[in-house]
């Protein structure tokens, strides 16, 4: 039995782009059918101070359990090379299981589909390009309807607070 898996490609170090095109190498060792989204640069989200992202979505089939492609997926992250010593900062590469099929699982160490993937800009366009018809199992609604409930909350989301004016100097 084969699963549809949606995969998230990151990379802030070195050759951002090229990274991401060597995981999408390896990746279809271990993938039968495989498609992969434009590369996006993005500006970084969370931890701010650090190199902008080139981001994309990998979306493929593979006979891989959840649990075999999470294994295969840190052997490509150790071989793409360092991490830095700050969680969520600069990664020559970061590759996350967004979805697996219409599993949900969360167990230490593994949660999916990926617990804030609808708050991801980085995540969700590259996504909607390239399957925007696929269900999030959990909120029940495509990777389009996720992606535009976030360009209205953006849009509705004041520049600066209610009634501030820039004091004059
Ligand atoms: N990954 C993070 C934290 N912040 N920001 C962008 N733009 N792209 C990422 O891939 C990213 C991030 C943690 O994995
Ligand atoms: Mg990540």
């Amino acid at each position: 039995m084969q699963s549809e898996v949606y995969l998230g490609l990151g990379s802030n170090l070195g050759d951002k782009r090229g990274n991401i095109q060597w995981a999408v190498e390896r990746l279809r060792e271990i993938s039968t059918a495989l498609t992969v989204s434009s590369m996006y640069e993005t500006a970084p989200v969370g931890v701010t101070l650090q190199p902008a992202f080139v981001n994309a979505v990998c979306g493929m089939w593979t006979k891989l359990s959840v649990f075999e492609l999470l294994s295969e997926l840190r052997d490509i992250q150790r071989e793409a090379g360092v991490r830095g010593p700050v969680l969520n900062g600069p990664r020559m590469l970061d590759i996350d299981i967004l979805l697996y099929g219409s599993l949900v699982v969360d167990v230490p160490h593994l949660t999916v589909p990926h617990p804030r993937m609808a708050e991801r800009e980085f995540v969700l366009r590259p996504l909607a390009e390239i399957a925007p018809g696929v269900v999030h199992p959990v909120m029940k609604k495509t990777a389009a309807e996720l992606l535009a409930d976030l360009d209205r909350n953006s849009q509705s989301t004041p520049p600066c607070p209610t009634g501030y004016r820039p004091s004059p100097v």
